[in-house]
């Protein structure tokens, strides 16, 4: 693996720009990026009228209870290792949500953050690279923090959650910001010196996916059953059916059989 170690430690969250209103952080930090923004700026917004999920799905994203932000990161690895920012960031959620809130949440692969069943937190991560070189990538998080039951649509109810309602605890968005901000730098700089080996220990220890049985489904259709024994260095998971076949899936959704 190309990891470059001779740079000086990044530092996330220099330059912090906030919004009260964005059609999606994402989209923000994108233009940002194409116009040469520096490596660790995140972009925050209040409030996203255009929220995005993976596969042109909307993110609910209300004024005043939730964390809505993107990270611009320039890592120096190869592109096909870039699906490792992911799971690095989900293991930095997991982290962040136990030391401050005391919420024990687990990771579903790939991008769901949950307490129990539901769903807490989601990572969208977009990737712009060519054949050698990534050229930036956002990993945009959103992250339910303040919001009641009656905070979300009735298609969320019984899918989503919040810190407040999993700790009957109200927190500023920014102290969790600042504790996933120095979480990140600690992770991040884990990942560009040592490699993958510690992140995909640690994803692999709060992972609520592994040891299941799964079913894989590619546009609703199924395309694999069998039981997760891990995830390889793309970031693809590893699935053996009943008749022994281990197979590597680096898309689709899993419904995990409880
Ligand atoms: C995700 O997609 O989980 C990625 C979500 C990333 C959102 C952040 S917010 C900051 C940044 N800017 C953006 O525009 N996006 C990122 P996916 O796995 O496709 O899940 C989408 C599904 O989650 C939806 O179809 C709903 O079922 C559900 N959902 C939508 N809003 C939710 C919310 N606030 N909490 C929990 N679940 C939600």
């Amino acid at each position: 693996m190309n990891l470059d170690c001779s740079k000086n430690q990044i530092i996330i969250g220099k330059p912090l720009i906030y919004y009260e209103v964005l059609d999606s952080t994402n989209l923000k930090a994108q233009e940002l990026a194409e116009k040469g923004a520096q490596e660790g700026t995140i972009v925050q917004a209040d409030r996203q009228s255009a929220g995005k999920g993976r596969l042109g799905r909307k993110w609910e994203s209300p004024p005043g209870s939730g964390l809505w932000f993107t990270i611009i990161l320039r890592p120096k690895i190869d592109p096909e290792y870039g699906a490792q920012a992911t799971l690095l960031s989900a293991v930095v959620l997991v982290e962040v949500l136990e030391k401050i809130t005391g919420i024990k949440a687990t990771i579903k692969w790939p991008n769901d953050i949950l307490v129990g069943r539901k769903k807490i937190c989601g990572i969208l991560s977009e990737m712009h690279f060519n054949e050698e070189a990534i050229n930036y990538m956002i990993i945009g998080i959103g992250l339910n923090v303040n919001m009641d039951q009656k905070d979300f649509t009735e298609t969320l109810e019984d899918i989503a959650t919040s810190v407040y309602l999993e700790s009957g605890k109200k927190f500023a968005g920014n102290t969790l910001l600042e504790a996933f901000r120095v979480s990140l730098e600690k992770w991040y700089e884990i990942w560009v010196t040592e490699g993958f080996k510690k992140i995909r220990v640690q994803w692999l220890a709060s992972s609520g996916t592994i040891g299941r049985v799964v079913k894989v489904k590619d546009n609703d259709r199924e395309i694999f059953s069998g039981v997760t024994e891990g995830i390889d260095d793309y970031g693809c998971l590893l699935v053996r059916n009943e008749a022994g076949i281990l197979q590597s899936f680096d898309f689709g959704e899993i419904s995990i059989r409880y």
